[in-house]
């Protein structure tokens, strides 16, 4: 089983995964959302407990060095199966779980045996390597906060969708994007919950049922640790940017919720975020997902 005090390696998260599914056989599926340039599978669990159920989607890691991003979804998924909190159970049981804890493998093993600050994934282009799998998405991509250098950490590349990390998990998830009702990504760090678009501060549709489940969760969420966070639109929190996950799944599927987490901390380690807070990062953040999906029966 997994210690929340340490950042595990690829091939010992998706072990873990496969002895999930040995240990819950009824409950847990191996998933698998997609393939990487270096051959690897983008590996999942689906947690469900029976037919018939609305989805949730959640999408991490797909930048390498933000490693306290697998390791919240990883304790995310722990608590799902083994926790004997009612609130925890029920959203456990209410909704089919989709849960892929690192999109970018390539990208994560070379942050672990490369270069730590790794970021895009490890497909060379000319003399350089990688596609920031984050400005590859089929929306407004290269519009903003992008790069058409490979040399750069934002390098969108040569078309939208390049790349097969990218290319695969969205036909995955546009397979089955009329049953999910919650789309969540997570990223470091900032502590902000940040809405679509990326390319305007003009609101979404839902912009305030958005907000006021955002905001709720957000309550919930600094209230074990006081952890402040940020809510807003990608443009007005931090920075234009296209051709993300969150906004393809919005604008292209129309999933009624999605959010992108930008977790701890505020600067102070950034993605160097020491062990020691993996544990109470991942416990405000599964807090603040059981209130968000409690508020989105209200609002949603
Ligand atoms: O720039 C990004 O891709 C994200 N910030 S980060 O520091 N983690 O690189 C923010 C983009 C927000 N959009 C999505 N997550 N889809
Ligand atoms: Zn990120």
């Amino acid at each position: 089983s997994m210690k929340w005090d340490a950042y595990y390696p690829l091939e010992e998260i998706y072990d873990w995964l496969d002895d999930l599914a040995k240990a819950y056989p009824d409950i847990v599926t191996i998933i698998v959302g997609g393939k990487t340039y270096e051959g690897r599978d983008i590996k999942g669990v689906k947690i469900s407990h029976g037919p018939g159920k609305r989805a949730v989607f959640i999408e991490s890691g797909i930048h390498a060095r933000e490693w306290i991003a697998p390791a919240t979804v990883n304790f995310i998924t722990n608590e799902l199966l083994t926790s004997s909190d009612e609130e925890i159970k029920a959203v456990a049981r209410d909704y089919d779980w989709y849960i892929f804890p690192v999109t970018n493998p390539d990208g994560y093993v070379w942050s672990h045996v490369g270069f730590r600050l790794w970021r895009k994934n490890r497909k060379p282009y000319g003399t350089g390597f990688g596609v920031d799998l984050n400005r590859n998405w089929n929306d407004n991509w290269l519009k903003e906060s992008v790069s058409t250098n490979v040399a750069s950490d934002v390098f969108a590349g040569p078309g939208p969708f390049s790349e097969i990390e990218t290319r695969t998990l969205s036909t995955y998830i546009m397979n089955m994007a009329d049953k999910i009702d919650l789309y969540l990504s997570f990223h470091s760090s900032g502590q902000i919950l940040l809405l679509p678009f990326g390319n305007t501060t003009e609101p979404l549709s839902n912009y305030d049922d958005a907000m006021k489940i955002g905001i709720r969760a957000m309550g919930a969420l600094s209230v074990r640790y006081r952890t402040p966070y940020t809510i807003g639109n990608i443009a007005e929190a931090i920075y234009f940017a296209t051709g993300t996950s969150i906004d393809w799944v919005k604008e292209r599927l129309h999933v009624p919720l999605v959010y992108c987490y930008e977790l701890r901390d505020r600067g102070t380690y950034g993605h160097l975020l020491p062990p020691d807070q993996i544990l109470p990062t991942a416990e405000e953040t599964m807090d603040s997902i059981v209130e968000m999906i409690l508020q989105a029966k209200r609002f949603g």
